[in-house]
């Protein structure tokens, strides 16, 4: 039933909404993007003198701000995708001469778009895939706000179950609680001495009444002997007084459930004390590694991700009474052409960890033959089965037994992670640290021309798999997950899309479902730490760098400053298109006022192309050295072609603070940016790109600037304004370096980081093993259909 537009906008702006759509129908066939939109309507409003229409109160200009796409069909039809919410969205087909539009479904909108894809589709039917159906089972998040905070949803949801349907939810406590060991060992209850929940409650009262007195602090193993005797074995608490708390913990839980008391009990539950960790792409080690192709924040990540979790997961094991050491085993691919690294190596122990260890399995063909080199992420695909049944076997004989947690990283990661999860029958977690698909514009659409250097016909049909079969999903910031107000997210980006010929998916994820989690990462605090502890500081190493930094010839440098005392502009990042360093130093080579006020100091890749085998990174390199020469940058730049250590990345970033330099991330788009926290913990006033991540670790004009890299003087004007600020006064800089510290200090530590994942555990895994399977077989069934007939025939012609 078609309706009328001012049904959507109002009566006051219809008018002017109409004759622009009005307009834009004169040309026909055009699939145009939210910036183009805007822009003409801009156009529009200036051409009639109407610019007043340009303001939120404006019905049509709110609804444009919220279009990210609008396809101009024939003469007289507009079709618009309107995101009314956070990962929401509506479709009008309307019609410019009568102004009445009606709603189109998302299949149709798949049609529509594939109108516009590069080359014509097959006139095949097509194969559609939608997810929604195993959904429904569980509970869903209806507030677009609450999105991200799954753990709290789901929380609420079960502790609310236990109040009204205490018999079922009671029933899954006891079966949980009963069958919890770890390893070997039995925890908390004998299942033959206490056979039911009554009996339960009966002997906790019991063992309440009996160590009544006993002086809090003493160990539990004064009352082991009371405790055997009614049933219960160890885990309950190190000292008498955490037993007792825990014991009272779980009466109040059968007696008056709510939010708190089930996760403070749950999450007393012993469950982990084997964790591993995929992240088979890219260099991993710990040592001359960073900055290589495919190698950079994933590996920085997991490393410190680790040893926070170590140490967490060791206070917590203590504060249970059990003696166990944890253990945690990176699990990467083996190069046995290792290249100066220790990518050879099978076991390699984790630096300043007790018991943590990145173990190496090779990637095999199908023939058994190990591949002896490096290969870029975006062709791992034929060798993730095969590498998935060897860490299987590699990872049961090392922890002699099933991991408890299992955490994947990245596509290739998260799909091992889960088929892994489904062979030891383990609880899975996702980390996608940068999901592909929204780096690059139209991958999906598109996805013929981008094949063949990156296969996403096969990584986006991994990621779907993965996120839909994941246990639950953490994210380091909201807008990954649902974007912002004004843009979409990178998981939102899988609700539906059309790869011609390939798939059309129409529903591919729940954005909704309570297993979106959002828990940032930190920066180690170690390494990182402000430019003015002094006392912290090596003398030797700071002269060193500094030298390095601004003076020292040396092959892999270019540029001589001119005048290496001003302050500079320090930029650090791999060489690949999507960080925009060429951006950044086209934008200093355009602004000639910047390069009074600053010099430019990069840290990227390598000076000399045939050093590197990486496409990317070649054209790269290639185009540094061409803007170098245009804008005659010799005198202003430099430009290092080598991989820091982490130590002295730590130091160079408190060399730049000590000369009153910032920090510029000019990404086209960051999944979170590492090196804005670091720099920042150092002191740094700091420009980060505004798409991506960085818009949630900066507060805009407070701890950094947010900045628009893709136009160069967007990005050089507020770089110019801040140097004229600090050059007028002192203390404008320093404000700007005490709040990006103080921004970091509150809000990103891997000590909250590891208590917050293994809360999550702790929670997701009672859901998984006492609650909930449903649909899961059903869901599994259908992500092996996609795994064999559009993953694995294609990896296999890869091969
Ligand atoms: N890094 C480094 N040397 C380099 C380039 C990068 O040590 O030459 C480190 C940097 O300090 C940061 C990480 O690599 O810890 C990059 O992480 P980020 O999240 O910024 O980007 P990614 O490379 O993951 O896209
Ligand atoms: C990968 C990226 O591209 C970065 O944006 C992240 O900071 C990093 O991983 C760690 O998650």
């Amino acid at each position: 039933m078609p309706r009328q537009l001012s049904d959507l906008i109002g009566d006051a702006d219809v008018h002017y909404f109409q004759m622009f759509l009005y307009e834009q129908s004169r040309e026909p066939n055009r699939y145009l993007l939210n910036n183009d939109i805007l822009l003409g309507f801009e156009a529009f409003c200036r051409d009639l003198n109407q610019e007043g229409l340009l303001t939120g109160r404006n019905g049509a200009y709110r609804l444009l701000r919220h279009t990210p796409e609008m396809m101009v069909l024939g003469e007289d039809q507009v079709v618009l995708l309107h995101r009314y919410k956070p990962s929401k969205y509506r479709v009008y087909r309307i019609n410019v001469h009568t102004g009445e539009y009606e709603d189109v479904a998302i299949p149709e909108l798949l049609d529509l778009r594939e109108r516009f894809a590069d080359t014509e589709p097959e006139p095949v039917s097509k194969l559609r895939l939608d997810f929604l159906p195993f959904y429904d089972y569980g509970p869903s998040i209806k507030d677009s706000r609450r999105i991200g905070n799954g753990i709290d949803f789901l929380n609420r949801y079960m502790s609310s179950s236990l109040f009204q349907k205490p018999a079922e939810w009671q029933g899954f406590l006891f079966n949980f609680l009963k069958i919890h060991h770890l390893g070997e060992q039995q925890l908390l209850i004998n299942g033959q001495m206490i056979r039911d929940r009554q009996e339960l409650v009966e002997r906790l009262e019991t063992v309440l009444s009996e160590t009544d007195g006993i002086r809090e602090e003493a160990p539990h193993t004064d009352i082991a002997l009371q405790l055997q005797r009614e049933g219960f074995e160890p885990g309950w608490g190190d000292t008498v007084g955490r037993v007792r708390e825990t014991m009272q913990l779980l009466l109040d839980l059968f007696e008056a459930p709510d939010d708190s008391n089930l996760r403070a009990f749950i999450t007393r539950i012993p469950m982990i004390s084997k964790i591993a960790i995929l992240s088979p792409h890219g260099w991993f080690g710990q040592e001359n590694v960073l900055g290589r192709p495919d190698t950079g924040g994933q590996i920085v990540y997991i490393l410190d991700q680790v040893r926070a979790l170590e140490r967490t997961l060791t206070d917590r094991l203590r504060s249970y009474g059990l003696e166990i050491t944890p253990r945690i085993l990176i699990v990467t691919r083996l190069i046995p052409e290792n290249d100066g690294t220790t990518s050879n190596m099978r076991l390699e122990k984790i630096h300043h960890s007790e018991n943590a260890h990145i173990l190496r399995v090779p990637f095999r063909d199908e023939r058994g033959n190990v591949h002896p080199h490096w290969i870029s992420r975006f062709q791992v695909w034929p060798y993730l089965e095969r590498f998935a049944e060897d860490v299987g076997r590699e990872l049961l004989s090392e922890l002699n037994g099933r991991p408890d947690l299992i955490i994947g990283n990245y596509s290739d990661g998260n799909l091992v992670a889960t088929l892994l999860s489904e062979k030891l029958n383990v609880i899975q977690c996702n980390i996608a640290h940068a999901l592909e698909k929204t780096k690059y514009l139209f991958s999906d659409l598109h996805w013929k021309n981008f094949e063949s250097d990156y296969n996403f016909s096969l990584q986006f049909v991994v990621d779907l798999i993965a996120m839909n079969m994941a246990d639950f999903i953490i994210t380091s910031t909201a807008q990954e997950i649902s974007g912002s107000a004004e843009g979409g997210g990178q998981y939102e980006s899988y609700q539906f899309f059309t790869m011609p010929d390939l798939m059309q998916v129409v529903n591919g994820i729940n954005i909704f479902h309570p297993k979106f989690n959002v828990i940032p990462p930190g920066a180690d605090e170690t390494v990182y730490f402000p430019h003015s502890e002094t006392e912290r500081r090596l003398e030797n190493q700071t002269t060193w760098l500094s030298e390095q930094l601004f003076i020292a010839d040396s092959p892999d440098t270019v540029g001589k400053l001119e005048n290496p005392d001003k302050p500079p502009i320090f930029t650090m990042a791999r060489l690949d298109r999507i960080k925009n360093i060429t951006g950044l130093v086209e934008s200093f080579g355009r602004s000639p006022r910047l390069q009074e006020l600053a010099n430019l100091v990069v840290i990227a890749g390598k000076v000399d192309a045939g050093q590197t085998t990486d496409a990317e990174e070649i054209q790269e390199i290639e185009r540094m050295y061409a803007l170098i020469e245009e804008y005659g940058l010799h005198g202003k730049i430099r430009w290092l072609g080598r991989h820091l250590s982490k130590e002295d990345s730590g130091e160079v970033y408190r060399i730049i603070a000590d000369r009153r330099g910032v920090f510029v991330q000019p990404a086209r788009f960051e999944g979170f940016g590492l090196t804005v926290l670091e720099a920042m913990s150092s002191g740094l006033p700091t420009f980060a790109t505004r798409f991506g991540g960085p818009s949630e670790i900066i507060v805009d004009g407070q701890s950094g600037f947010l900045v628009n890299p893709t136009v160069a003087e967007l990005l050089s004007d507020p770089l110019v304004a801040f140097f004229e600020a600090a050059v007028a006064d002192q203390a404008h800089w320093t404000r700007f370096s005490e709040a990006a510290i103080a921004r970091v200090q509150e809000r990103f530590t891997w000590r909250l980081y590891s208590e917050k994942l293994l809360n999550l555990t702790a929670l997701y895994g009672f859901w998984r093993y006492a609650v909930s399977q449903e649909g899961k077989v059903e869901l599994s069934n259908y992500c092996h259909l996609l795994f064999q007939l559009l993953f694995k025939r294609r990896a296999e012609e890869l091969a």
